[in-house]
């Protein structure tokens, strides 16, 4: 795919120093408390601290895509594979969800509202083979990461358009972003460009450099 060749030699060029910091912290364990939370009794995972703001975090590239060059393919092991342009995403059913954002470098932020399309809807219409067993998301930018297809099967991952109400900004993944809340944010794929579904798993950008395969914040799996 052209696009995403761009991007990775975008990113080739872009190993900035933001991102061997963060590789560094995962090699070295940083930010780890040692403790493990329960959802049920508390809102806030074990290391994490609360900000009413909403950080932008990146690889240093924004992609510009506007709706008229919008695709967002989901293909790989699905019965029915959908090529999807602006008005197609769209038209499929709209849904609303209210979800808390955990970063893995500290933040969380409560109660963000998104509309977009349900995962389920989106799985319904693509229907999933028998071997599939897990989804890589590929973006815009070259970024990709990986989630277990029953975690993605969940009631609240949503592909947001909005977010508040209104368009989801470029800076925080727009048009299309992916939002999963049970995990740390960077399982949240922003400018997604496609959904691959597999039966082996292959780590994504972070997931290679040190972070944890899964990602779960009340288990504090920051780092693999
Ligand atoms: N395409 C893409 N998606 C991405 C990233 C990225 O660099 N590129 N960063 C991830 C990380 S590490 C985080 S914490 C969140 C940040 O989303 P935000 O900038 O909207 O807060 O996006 C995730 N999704
Ligand atoms: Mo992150």
């Amino acid at each position: 795919m052209a696009e995403d060749e761009k991007g990775i030699k975008l990113l080739g060029a872009i190993r900035d120093k933001l991102i061997s910091r963060k590789q560094d912290w995962a090699r070295d364990g940083r930010l780890l408390t040692g403790t493990e939370g329960d959802p049920e009794r508390d809102r806030l995972p074990p290391g994490q601290r609360l900000v009413r703001d909403w950080p932008v975090l990146d690889l240093g590239v924004q992609p510009d895509i506007p709706a008229a060059s919008f695709r967002l393919d989901i293909d790989g092991l699905v019965e029915n594979s959908l090529s999807l342009d602006w008005a197609a995403f769209k038209a499929l059913p709209r849904a609303e969800m209210v979800s808390d954002i955990h970063c893995v470098t500290q933040w969380s932020r409560y109660d963000n509202r998104w509309h977009g399309v349900a995962a389920r809807d989106l799985l319904a219409a693509v229907r999933p083979k028998r071997e599939a067993r897990h989804i890589i998301f590929h973006a815009h930018d070259g970024y990709t990461t990986n989630v277990r297809l029953d975690h993605f099967d969940q009631p609240d991952v949503i592909l947001a358009h909005s977010w508040e109400g209104r368009p989801l900004e470029r800076q925080h993944g727009g048009p299309v972003r992916v939002v999963i809340p049970r995990f740390y944010f960077w399982k949240s794929a922003k400018w997604v460009r496609r959904l691959e579904f597999v039966a082996v798993d292959k780590p994504g950008f972070w997931e290679v450099r040190g972070y944890h395969n899964e990602g779960d914040p009340w288990k504090e799996d920051r780092y693999g």
